[in-house]
C-alpha cells in the first residue's frame, strides 16, 4: 500500500507511524480529495470575475462559453499564463532579495554577509560587460547589483533584461526578439500578465501564450541572477561528498531543518549553528547541532557546504514525524502549511522567517538581512530549547541514508573537464557527444507530486537513460530524489551507466581526482540553478556555432506540480529544449493551447512540451528526440 504512494524507503517506514499517531499527511489529504475536479484538471474553470465561476463543458453538451463570452481556449490560456506569472514572481522575488543583499554588502550595511567568491563576482561583472579595471571588490559588487536591479526597473521596451542578454546564444536572442517575447523588466512583464488576463482583456489564446512565454523568460532571467549572485555571496559549488534521506537526522543532536528556497537565511543559520554548538552540547546533545536540508534551501546548502539533505517536497512532513527535528526553519515556497500542526504534535518549533510567508501556529522570527546574525541566534536558541522538550520514546529515525556526491556547478564541470584538456575544457565533452559515447544530455528538474508515487518516475527514467548513455544533470526535488535513491554515487555509475557513458564518466572523474567515475547524475543545485544547466548548454552551442534547439539536449520534470515548474518548463521550451512533463498539465481542455505548447512551439521556438505519464515510455521518447537531434547535426 505505502509503496504505491512513495518509493522512498524512509517515507514508507514513517507512514504507518504517522497513521498510528493520528497525523494526516499529504497522501491522506490526496486520498480525501478524490475524485478531483475534472474541470480544474482540464483548465476550463474560470474564477477571474464574480459573475463566475464559469466552466466549459468538455463534452460539448453544456456551456461552451463563460458568462462574459470567454471560450475554453481563452480560459485555459489565461489560467496557464497566470501560473507562469506566479512562478516567475516567486523566483524573481528570490533573485531581487539576493541582489539587494549584494547591494547592501557593497555599501557595507550587512555585517552578516560578505563576498565569499570574489573570482565569481568578477566573472559575473565581465559577463554583464561591467568594467572592473582598477575597481575594488565593493565597487564591483555595487555595479553588478545596479545592473541586476535594472532588470526590475528598465522601462525601455526595446532593451532586453541585462541578464538574459548576457546569458543566451546570439541566435536564440534574435529568435526570441523576433517573436517579441524577450522581457525588458521582470516586474513589468509579470504585471502585464496579470493585467491582460483580467476580465474583458486579452482573449486571443496565441497572444496570451506568447505573453506567458515572455513571463517565463522573465522567470529565467530571475533565476540566472539568483544563482550567480548567490554564488558570489556564498561560494560557488564544488564537488562534495554528503548524504541524503531522513537517516541524516541524528538522535543525539539538536536537529535543525532548513526548508524553503532562499539561501540568505539558511547560510547565516549554518554559520551561527557552528558558533552555538557548545550550547547544544551543554543542553545534553552530545553530537551538538546538526543542520539538515529540505527542498531547495536544502539543495542550496547541500551543493555549497555539503549539508545533508533530509527530504524533498513530499516527505517534508515526515521529517517531523521522526520526532527528532527540534526546529524546522522555513523561508519561502513549497512549505506545506500542515507543518506547524504536525510540529505541534511533537516538541518541534516550526519557525517562519519572512514577513510575507507566515503559517498559523508557527513561531515567527522576523528575518532581516540587517539583523541576520541576531535572528539566526534566536532561531538556534529556540531549537536548543525545543530539544530539551524532545520525548526520546517518540523518536523514529529511519535507518536510510545514501551517500551523495553533489556540487556540480558550471565551474566545477568545466574544472573537471579541464583536467583532461586544460586549453579547451569543453572539447572532451563535445568530442564524446560527437562520437556517440554520450548520446545526449538530459536535465531533470521539478517537484514531487502526489499524482506519482514519490520519486518513482525520476528513478525509472534515469536508469533507462543512463543505460542508453545519456549524461544527466539534476536540480530541485529531482536532484533530491536521485540523492536519496543513491544515484549520485560512483557505484550507481558503475551499475547503471551504459558502457560508453561509464567510460567517459570514469575518465573525467579519475582525472579530476575523484578516484573513480563522476556520479551517475550530477547535482547542479536548487530549482533556480537550472540556469547552470543552460550555461553549460550555451557554452557547448556557442563552441559548435549552433543554437540550443540543435543540441541533443532534453529536459524532464517527471513529477512536476508547482507553478514555478510551469514557468521553468515554459522557458525551457522557449530556449529550444524538448521538455517532458510526467504529470498532466492543466491545459488539455483547450485543443488550441495544447497544440500550441506541444506542436506549434516546435516551429516557433524549436522546443516543445512532450507529455508522457509512463516514465519508461517517456525515457524512450526522449531517447528518440535525442537521436533526431543527433541526426540533425549529422553526428
Ligand atoms: O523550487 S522542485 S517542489 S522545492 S518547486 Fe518546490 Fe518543485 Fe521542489 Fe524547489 Ni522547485
Ligand atoms: Fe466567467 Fe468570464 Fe468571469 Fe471568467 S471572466 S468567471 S469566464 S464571466
Amino acid at each position: 500500500m505505502t509503496m504505491k504512494l512513495t518509493t522512498d524507503p524512509s517515507a514508507a517506514t514513517l507512514l504507518p507511524i504517522a497513521k498510528k499517531e493520528g497525523i494526516s499527511t499529504v497522501w491522506d489529504r490526496h486520498r480525501a480529495m478524490q475524485p478531483q475536479c475534472g474541470f480544474g484538471q482540464l483548465g476550463v474553470c474560470c474564477r477571474i470575475c464574480w459573475k463566475g465561476p464559469c466552466r466549459i463543458d468538455p463534452f460539448g453538451d453544456g456551456p461552451q462559453r463563460g458568462i462574459c463570452g470567454a471560450d475554453a481556449d481563452t480560459i485555459v490560456a489565461r489560467n496557464v499564463i497566470r501560473m507562469i506569472a506566479a512562478g516567475a514572481a516567486g523566483h524573481s522575488e528570490h533573485g531581487r532579495h539576493v541582489a539587494l543583499a549584494l547591494q547592501g554588502v557593497a555599501e557595507g550595511r550587512l555585517p552578516a554577509y560578505q563576498i565569499r567568491d570574489e573570482a565569481k563576482l568578477r566573472a559575473v561583472a565581465a559577463k554583464l560587460d561591467i568594467c572592473t579595471e582598477g575597481q575594488d571588490i565593493a565597487a564591483i559588487a555595487a555595479a553588478v547589483a545596479k545592473a541586476t536591479l535594472e532588470d526590475f526597473q528598465n522601462q525601455d521596451h526595446d532593451a532586453p533584461c541585462n541578464w538574459i542578454e548576457a546569458t543566451l546564444t546570439k541566435k536564440r536572442l534574435e529568435r526570441l526578439q523576433a517573436l517579441h517575447v524577450l522581457p525588458h523588466n521582470i516586474d513589468a512583464v509579470i504585471t502585464q500578465i496579470m493585467g491582460r488576463t483580467l476580465v474583458g482583456c486579452d482573449a486571443d489564446p496565441v497572444n496570451l501564450i506568447l505573453g506567458g512565454i515572455k513571463g517565463a523568460l522573465a522567470d529565467f532571467d530571475g533565476m540566472c541572477l539568483a544563482t550567480e549572485l548567490s554564488d558570489a555571496l556564498f561560494g560557488t559549488p564544488s564537488p562534495v561528498i554528503t548524504a541524503a534521506n531522513l537517516g541524516v537526522i541524528k538522535p543525539d543532536a539538536v536537529n535543525i531543518a532548513v526548508h524553503g528556497h532562499n539561501p540568505l537565511l539558511s547560510e547565516v543559520v549554518c554559520e551561527v549553528a557552528g558558533q552555538m554548538d557548545e550550547e547544544a552540547r551543554k543542553a545534553g546533545a552530545k553530537d551538538g547541532i546538526n543542520i539538515v536540508g529540505i527542498c531547495c534551501t536544502g539543495n542550496e546548502v547541500m551543493v555549497r557546504h555539503g549539508i545533508p539533505l533530509a527530504a524533498n517536497y513530499l516527505s517534508q512532513e515526515l521529517a517531523l514525524v521522526t520526532g527528532a527535528v527540534d526546529a524546522m526553519v522555513v523561508d519561502v515556497q513549497c512549505i506545506m502549511p500542515s507543518v506547524s500542526e504536525i510540529g505541534a504534535c511533537f516538541h518541534t518549533a516550526v519557525i517562519t522567517t519572512m514577513a510575507e510567508n507566515k503559517i498559523p501556529g508557527a513561531t515567527h522570527v522576523d528575518f532581516k538581512e540587517e539583523t541576520a546574525l541576531e535572528n539566526a541566534r534566536r532561531i538556534v536558541a529556540t531549537a536548543i530549547e525545543a530539544y530539551k522538550r524532545r520525548d526520546p520514546r517518540r523518536v523514529n529515525i529511519p535507518d536510510f541514508k545514501q551517500t551523495a556526491i553533489v556540487g556540480f556547478g558550471v565551474e566545477s564541470v568545466v574544472g573537471a573537464l579541464a583536467t583532461l584538456n586544460a586549453e579547451d575544457p569543453l572539447q572532451p565533452l563535445i568530442e564524446n557527444i560527437a562520437n556517440g559515447n554520450i548520446r545526449g544530455i538530459a536535465l531533470f528538474a521539478g517537484c514531487n507530486s502526489t499524482q506519482v508515487a514519490q520519486d518513482s518516475s525520476f528513478v525509472t527514467m534515469a536508469k533507462k537513460l543512463a543505460a542508453n548513455n545519456v549524461l544527466m544533470l539534476a536540480t530541485g526535488c529531482g536532484a533530491g530524489s536521485f540523492a536519496k535513491h543513491g544515484l549520485m554515487t560512483q557505484e550507481a555509475t558503475l551499475e547503471y551507466a551504459g558502457d560508453s557513458l561509464k567510460a567517459v564518466l570514469t575518465a573525467i572523474g579519475t582525472s579530476a581526482g575523484l578516484n573513480g567515475p563522476l556520479p551517475l547524475v550530477l547535482h547542479m543545485g536548487s530549482c533556480v540553478d537550472n540556469s547552470r544547466a543552460v550555461q553549460v548548454a550555451v557554452a557547448v552551442a556557442d563552441k559548435l556555432g549552433v543554437d540550443l534547439d540543435q543540441l541533443p539536449l532534453v529536459a524532464s520534470a517527471p513529477e512536476a506540480m508547482s507553478e514555478k515548474a510551469v514557468a521553468i518548463g515554459t522557458w525551457s521550451v522557449a530556449l529550444g529544449i524538448p521538455t517532458h512533463l510526467g504529470t498532466m498539465p492543466q491545459v488539455t481542455g483547450s485543443a488550441k493551447v495544447t497544440e500550441l505548447l506541444t506542436q506549434t512551439a516546435k516551429d516557433l521556438l524549436g522546443g516543445y512540451f512532450l507529455v508522457e505519464l509512463d516514465p519508461a515510455l517517456a525515457a524512450d521518447k526522449l531517447l528518440e528526440v535525442i537521436e533526431e537531434r543527433r541526426k540533425g547535426l549529422g553526428i
